[in-house]
């Protein structure tokens, strides 16, 4: 492993608050901007839980990137919503720069105070007003709009945004084709303070390997199973052991809690066939990360109710914190 001792005193080191409305493709982008598939992505809303910092090194600086779960108005008493909506405020609090992501192909309204774009323009507004922080705006998903065509600059809800917000620069891009980054990043890379890097030169990630196994096994449960009950299954790894520990390849366990009885039959589905499936690719994107064979077992377990007590959340990861 190279040290975090950069000869060179002009070296930039800093963080990137990845933030944006539940699917507007943050996690695309962090993905993109390491070159690897870490963080997990699905068309469905609120994938991310958890935040999760994505490293990008080159000769003259370390982008630390914080992508963060889909800022939404959590409905009360659902305290895994409360706990993910606090892990993206959280990360707003303290960073170099932010990349507001929204969905570029979709019109933008901010006429609803209730909605959860608003909320998260005033928790900037917030932040913003006690610290000067370089804000980007990212209008992602550029590849589905029509050509030659920026239907969405034209549109009311922009300027409405631009007129709330002080935006430093305005990217449109796609996440998923790469279209547009670089020169985000070019502009990124001013932003951040000279100093040394805070993370190892060749980490992609500060997650371990068994925390990022748990995110692409969460992956598949997104891709796999209907409409809902993926938002009642939290993937837990009980156990990793790598050839280090006599192993001949790294094998993973991990159970999959549902929180009713009648979905355990889903996630196995008939005959084992949809659990078999979910293994499958969650095997192979964690191979393909790892760039070697695995074993990987997952089991399905019913844990009554576990997005709604906070014992249970806590145990599985999610310390939902004191109300601010
Ligand atoms: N066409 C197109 N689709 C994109 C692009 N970026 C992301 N997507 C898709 O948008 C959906 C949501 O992407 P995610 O990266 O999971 O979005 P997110 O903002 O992290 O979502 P949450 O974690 O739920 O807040 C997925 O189906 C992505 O493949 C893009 O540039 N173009
Ligand atoms: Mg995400």
């Amino acid at each position: 492993m190279q040290t975090v001792s950069p000869q060179n005193p002009d070296f930039r080191c800093g963080f990137v608050a990845i933030i944006g409305r539940p699917n507007v493709g943050k996690s695309t982008f962090l993905n993109r901007m390491i070159g690897e598939r870490m963080a997990a992505v699905s068309p469905k809303a609120q994938t991310t839980r958890r935040r999760f910092r994505g490293i990008k090194t080159e000769d003259s600086y370390q982008m630390i990137f914080v992508d963060t779960p889909g800022v939404h108005r959590a409905p009360q008493g659902k305290m895994l919503n409360e706990y993910c909506v606090s892990e993206a405020l959280d990360a707003i609090e303290d960073t170099d720069a932010f990349v507001y992501i929204v969905d570029g192909s979709r019109e933008l309204k901010l006429d609803d105070p209730e909605s959860d774009e608003v909320f998260l323009i005033s928790q900037l507004q917030r932040v913003l007003k006690k610290r000067a922080v370089p804000l980007f705006l990212v209008l992602n998903k550029m590849d589905l709009w029509e050509k030659g065509k920026n239907k969405f600059s034209e549109q009311k809800g922009f300027e409405d945004l631009i007129s709330r917000l002080p935006v430093k620069a305005v990217y449109p891009l796609s996440a998923r084709t790469g279209d547009g980054v670089d020169p985000l990043v070019a502009e990124l890379i001013q932003t951040l303070p000279t100093g040394p890097a805070f993370f190892p030169l060749d980490e992609l990630t500060d997650q371990s390997m068994r925390q990022v196994a748990g995110e692409l096994i969460q992956e598949q449960l997104f891709h796999f199973l209907g409409d809902e009950i993926p938002y009642s299954c939290a993937v837990e790894i009980v156990s990793y052991k790598d050839p280090t520990e006599g192993k001949r390849l790294t094998e993973i366990e991990a159970n999959i809690h549902v929180e009713r009885e009648s979905q355990k039959s889903m996630v196995i589905g008939k005959g084992g066939a949809k659990i078999k499936e979910i293994g499958q690719s969650a095997r192979e994107s964690i191979e393909r990360l790892m760039n070697e064979k695995i074993v990987l077992r997952l089991q399905v377990k019913h844990s009554p109710k576990w997005t709604k007590d906070l014992e249970q959340l806590k145990r599985l990861g999610y310390t939902v914190p004191e109300r601010r």
